[in-house]
């Protein structure tokens, strides 16, 4: 079983592979098998401090640097989202307490990422409340022109924009995106519970196009959204038999928002997301995965937990897209506790090659 380099997976359009490259490559030269549903299942329900064992050995021999990648959000678009997520603030069909922005301009997106750099942030991620992007729109046009001046900085590229066909995630790279967010959220027999304006499908192409583009995708989910933990696992399922594997996994816990179908939800036991953090990292060894939304509401010794079963990326700042995260200053303090260093940036990153024996995942329908 092999990996195809990225030159090969395109159609050997670039020959040349830098010794970076190859190094990185040789290092990550792991064949992981994606696993099944009653795989992940079965290590799900070990017992805790076994779960937790198992998935820091995973961690230490993939990732034995001991660092964690701070990202910075920033939503270049706020509210007014002609879907109908329901935990999503930014959703127009609902009464949140939201304003609806314009698109951010770009001397005001550039500040605000100047300014997570110089904070030690090395990847920044901006969002948009949009169904999607269109090619040859104005606003489509702005964000690549944002996109380039960013790409300028220093940092990962992260653009998380809704829905894109093959021509938009093609211009998107070219404009210097490294990595594209598009989360599954849920299990597909959930998904429709929680958003009917697309569907489960329309996300795995989405993510389709982003691969075949040369980004690396981020791709994950909400706990907490009233699915079971088989739907926390189907959907993980779906994650690790991505080819390429994602770049990095975000699990996010719902921030109930006010005003949307979700509102009242409880929140998830700490417990849970250690054992969801835990079962990613085995699952997907060589993705970043994200303790993302949810944050705020967690305590440090939480948190600790969720880093030594796997987790070795947040988003860092105070504000996600709309909502509360932790000070920057308590965060630096509990990541120099732990004796983790933040990751150095590395902007040049490649996005994971595909399994070059294996049909590439998803495929479009
Ligand atoms: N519109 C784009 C999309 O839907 O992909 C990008 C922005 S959307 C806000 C990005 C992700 O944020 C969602 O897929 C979801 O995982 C997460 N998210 C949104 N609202 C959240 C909430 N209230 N709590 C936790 N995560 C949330
Ligand atoms: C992801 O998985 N989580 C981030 C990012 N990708 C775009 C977004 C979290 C949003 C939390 C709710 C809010 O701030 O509105
Ligand atoms: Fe729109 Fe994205 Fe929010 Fe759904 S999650 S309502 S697509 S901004």
């Amino acid at each position: 079983m092999g990996k195809c380099p990225r030159s090969l997976v395109n159609g050997f359009d670039n020959i040349f592979i830098s010794p970076t490259t190859i190094l990185s490559f040789l290092a990550k030269f792991y064949y992981h098998k994606p696993m099944k549903f009653e795989q992940l299942k079965e290590i799900y329900e070990l017992p805790f401090f076994e779960l937790i064992h198992k998935a820091h050995e995973v961690h230490v021999s993939h990732w034995p640097e001991k660092e964690i990648q701070l990202c910075t959000l920033l939503s270049i678009k706020t509210g007014g989202c002609s879907e109908d997520c329901s935990y999503c603030s930014q959703s127009a069909r609902y009464n949140t307490e939201i304003e609806r922005e314009p698109l951010m301009g770009l001397d005001a997106v550039m500040e605000s990422a100047t300014a997570a750099r110089d904070n030690g942030s090395t990847r920044f991620c901006m969002g948009a409340a949009w169904k999607g992007v269109r090619k040859g729109t104005k606003q489509f046009d702005d964000v690549l022109e944002i996109v380039r001046n960013v790409a300028g900085l220093g940092m990962e590229v992260c653009t998380t924009l809704g829905e894109l066909g093959a021509e938009e995630a093609k211009q998107l790279k070219e404009a210097g995106v490294t990595a594209y967010n598009h989360n599954l959220d849920t299990s597909r027999e959930h998904y429709p519970n929680i958003v009917t304006s697309h569907t489960y499908d329309d996300r795995l192409n989405t993510i389709r196009h982003a691969q075949d583009a040369g980004m690396s995708v981020c791709c994950g989910g909400i706990l907490g959204l009233g699915e079971t933990p088989d739907d926390r696992l189907k959907m993980i399922e779906v994650i690790s038999e991505f080819n390429p594997q994602p770049e990095s996994v975000p699990i996010n816990s719902l921030m109930p928002m006010p005003g949307t179908p979700l509102a009242e939800s409880s929140s998830v036991d700490i417990f849970d997301v250690v054992r969801m953090i835990a079962v990613t990292r085995i699952a997907c060894p060589n993705a970043k995965v994200r303790l993302s939304a949810g944050r705020s509401n967690m305590s440090e010794e939480g948190q600790t937990m969720c880093f030594y079963a796997g987790a070795n990326s947040i988003f860092y700042g105070e504000k996600l897209l709309t909502t509360v995260n932790p000070a920057i200053q308590k965060d630096l303090k509990l990541i120099e506790k732990l004796g983790i260093n933040p990751l150095k940036p590395n902007p040049a990153m490649e996005a994971p090659g595909s399994e070059c024996d294996k049909e590439l995942s998803p495929c479009c329908k």
